[in-house]
């Protein structure tokens, strides 16, 4: 009975194996120079306004999502917040150019949102003063007036966000950084202002951050302009800004198209589709080379999907932890990684956090390709060049070096090992809401606590495989990289 059982087994994951196939794939990683540093705090999450009643195809995603009803002191979002240890917060979105801060000496009454208003088909609304806040988007709009369809012109009134600013400090709120209007570049979405006028407006902010945080360390940053990328008026918003006035450049991704589009899984999935979104940020860092230096690279928004993301799509698989084990795995420095495999395996390396050595994120997009992949050290190749060019000088301990550990060129003591962190689907379905790391549920505690991520840890030269449709992170605590010591 035991013998047929085994048998039956063996027969059924025969199939499971022959519906797949196999590649061999290498993956050089040149850990010499660092090709790009991220900023320290890469992973970072956007609490919008959206009132419970936004509402896009017949869905109401929102809830008690939004900063006017989110439960600021619910444990679990602490908690969340906490696993981050320092996570930045962007507090903007569509409605925040209709926002009036119940402060000072506010010209109109404070309402909430309500439907039918002027420019997102909501109405002005408010924020009453008892929320916790780190990167703050304010209001561009107030003051202007459209001038023409969705063109709003005029000087912007900085009288309310003065106020407010002010407000924050005598109330010790640390704002780590203030953000300038929200998707109001080039054409705008619900609305657009044109980039000289926008200039001005900065470099009158910037004045009232100055002022108001003379006797305050750290000064926050000024963040601009949050909206989509457009080259003109990219160009021309640093030329006229000038100096030193916007410390981040924000643009915003929403690389897989509207919400009720069926193709989004296959988009997902599909690597040329993704790799267009590269250019845009490309053409972003060329703008700031070329007219200001001085200022980051920071992409301000993404959710993948626009109009409140796709049911079943935008939230399931992917999701926060994947968030958190990046958040803890990767470090600064952005590694060179040459892989010979085909476009659906992603490959991304970076130093480790906190750590020596490197980790690696391998994404296999592909529904039948199983990658069975070889890491190898670009030092390694370097010396075998070197050993080819002159045989002679091919040292004992080159040959040593690399029959023990071809991670790296210094002889490993025999305890070389690699730490995985394995996401797959639940039950291989990819649409599922529940993410197993090596095999197991990754599901809050009963308490509300993350659950511990663990890896498992394998002999570093076993064999790698990266199978369809699943993510994994691979942690090499002995990876010789000189740009990361
Ligand atoms: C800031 O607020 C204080 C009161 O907290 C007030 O005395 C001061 O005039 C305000 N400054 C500006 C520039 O609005
Ligand atoms: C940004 O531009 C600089 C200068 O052209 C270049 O060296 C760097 O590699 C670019 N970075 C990215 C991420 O494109
Ligand atoms: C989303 O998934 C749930 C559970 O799998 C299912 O009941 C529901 O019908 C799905 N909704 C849509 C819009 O596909
Ligand atoms: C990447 O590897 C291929 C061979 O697999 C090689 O032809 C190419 O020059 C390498 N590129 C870099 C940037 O090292
Ligand atoms: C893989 O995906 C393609 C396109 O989405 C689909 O036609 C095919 O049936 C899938 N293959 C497997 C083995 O799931
Ligand atoms: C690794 O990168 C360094 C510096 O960027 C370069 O000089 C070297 O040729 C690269 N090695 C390989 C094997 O590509
Ligand atoms: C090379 C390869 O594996 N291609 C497949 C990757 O997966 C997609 C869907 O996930 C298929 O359409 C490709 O044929």
């Amino acid at each position: 009975m035991g013998f047929r059982l085994s048998f039956f087994l063996f027969l059924a994951s025969l199939s499971a194996i022959c519906a797949q196939e196999a590649e061999d794939a290498t993956i050089v990683v040149n850990g010499t120079k660092a090709i790009a540093n991220t900023d320290t705090n890469y992973i970072c999450a956007t609490i919008d306004w959206w009132p419970p009643d936004k509402c896009n195809y017949n869905q109401c995603p929102w809830g008690s999502s939004s900063i006017i009803n989110l439960d600021l002191s619910h444990p679990f979002l602490a908690k969340a917040i906490q696993a981050f240890k320092r996570m930045r917060i962007r507090v903007g979105g569509s409605l925040q150019d209709e926002v009036l801060y119940d402060v000072g000496n506010l010209k109109s009454r404070c309402n909430s949102f309500t439907k039918a208003g002027e420019v997102f088909g909501f109405s002005k609304g408010c924020l009453h003063m008892d929320r916790v806040l780190v990167t703050f988007g304010l209001n561009a709009l107030y003051g202007r007036q459209e001038i023409t369809n969705k063109v709003w012109g005029g000087d912007w009134d900085s009288s309310n966000a003065n106020d407010f600013i002010n407000y924050t400090i005598s109330k010790g709120h640390r704002i780590d950084s203030w953000e300038f209007g929200n998707e109001l570049s080039g054409k705008g979405i619900g609305a657009s202002v044109d980039a000289a006028q926008y200039a001005a407006d900065l470099i009158k902010l910037k004045t009232i951050i100055n002022k108001l945080y003379k006797n305050f360390r750290p000064k926050p940053l000024l963040v601009a302009p949050g909206g989509f990328y457009d080259k003109e008026w990219y160009n021309k918003l640093l030329q006229d800004s000038g100096s030193l006035v916007i410390n981040a450049m924000t643009h915003h991704i929403y690389n897989l198209g509207a919400g009720v589009d069926h193709d989004l899984v296959s988009k997902i999935l599909d690597p040329n589709h993704l790799s267009k979104i590269s250019q845009t940020f490309r053409n972003l860092n060329q703008t700031i080379q070329t007219y200001g230096p001085w200022a980051s690279a920071w992409v301000g928004e993404s959710g993948g999907a626009y109009n409140s993301g796709a049911r079943n799509i935008s939230d399931t698989f992917v999701n926060s932890f994947c968030a958190l084990l990046w958040h803890r795995l990767m470090g600064k420095e952005v590694i060179s990684v040459n892989s010979s495999a085909s476009p659906y395996l992603r490959s991304y390396a970076h130093c480790s956090k906190g750590r020596s050595g490197i980790a690696l994120l391998l994404i296999n997009l592909s529904n039948q390709t199983d990658y069975n992949i070889m890491v190898q050290n670009s030092i390694n190749i370097d010396l075998r060049v070197k050993d080819k060019t002159d045989e002679n000088r091919k040292s004992f301990t080159h040959v040593l070096k690399r029959a023990v550990s071809w991670v790296g060129s210094k002889a490993s003591d025999g305890t070389s090992f690699r730490e995985e962190y394995h996401l797959t689907p639940e039950n291989g379905d990819l649409q599922s809401k529940t993410m197993l790391l090596n095999g197991n549920p990754l599901q809050l505690t009963d308490d509300g606590d993350i659950p511990s991520l663990n890896p498992v840890r394998v002999a570093v030269n076993s064999p790698m495989s990266v199978p369809p449709l699943s993510i994994k992170f691979v942690v090499f605590p002995n990876f010789d990289a000189s740009c990361c010591k």
